[in-house]
């Protein structure tokens, strides 16, 4: 068992029965010029957790943990986006239209793909999700339970949504997830210090939080 320092308090893991799982480092969120800017955000807030999350990464893999990466996302056709989503921001250019990297949010789309940093490998698998969570409409949780995981490393994008979201999808499921807090990012500063809290209040109520370094001291020693 390795142990990472963390809150509320130190995360013990075994890395034969812990994913890191990389959530939605789509080139439309993070990259500039893709979709996220386009709405006016500030996508620096999120790339600064590129470089620590490709650590994690090369690590993971050395280790020969199972790495997960995920992609938010919807069909060709369309059938998989619900209308709430289709029309919610009354946006003028949003999901399933031409957006600045080709149709946004579509599969098979260059701004849907993850960015060049964090390319996955043959074999690791992706997990196309039409929803925030990762676990909504997805195979992730058998995936997860035939390769015998209790515990995710949770990297990616965006902190209050998809990653929150997943993180709490998981925990009801009977999954531990350490979120690494400087391999999370959010358009909204207050909002990655406030779901970052969350996760980690009343006792770790959804799971940890913790940094990048204390986990790779920690997997190196494991
Ligand atoms: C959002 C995500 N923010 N991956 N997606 O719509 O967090």
């Amino acid at each position: 068992m390795a142990s990472v320092l963390a809150e509320p308090y130190e995360f013990e893991f075994d890395p034969r029965s812990c994913a890191l799982m990389i959530i939605d480092m789509q080139r439309d969120f993070v990259d500039p010029g893709g979709f996220g800017e386009a709405l006016g955000n500030d996508v620096s807030l999120l790339r600064k957790a590129i470089a620590p999350t490709g650590k994690v990464l090369d690590a993971a893999r050395k280790k020969g943990m199972l790495v997960i990466h995920t992609r938010e996302g919807h069909r060709q056709d369309l059938s998989d986006l619900p209308d709430n989503k289709k029309v919610r921001g009354r946006l003028e250019t949003g999901i399933g239209d031409q957006g600045p990297m080709r149709r946004i949010l579509v599969r098979g789309e260059y701004g849907h793909d993850i960015v060049d940093e964090l390319k996955p490998e043959p074999g690791e698998p992706i997990v196309d999700k039409p929803g925030k969570g990762a676990f909504y409409a997805t195979d992730l949780d058998s995936m997860l339970h035939n390769r015998g995981i209790k515990q995710l490393m949770v990297c990616g994008v965006t902190t209050e949504v998809c990653v929150n979201t997943s993180v709490r999808e998981a925990n009801d499921r009977g999954y531990d997830c350490l979120v690494l807090e400087d391999c999370v990012g959010s358009y909204f500063p207050e909002f990655q210090t406030a779901s970052l809290n969350m996760i980690k209040a009343q006792g770790g109520i959804f799971g940890w939080v913790g940094k990048s370094k204390p986990f790779l001291d920690a997997l190196a020693k494991a």
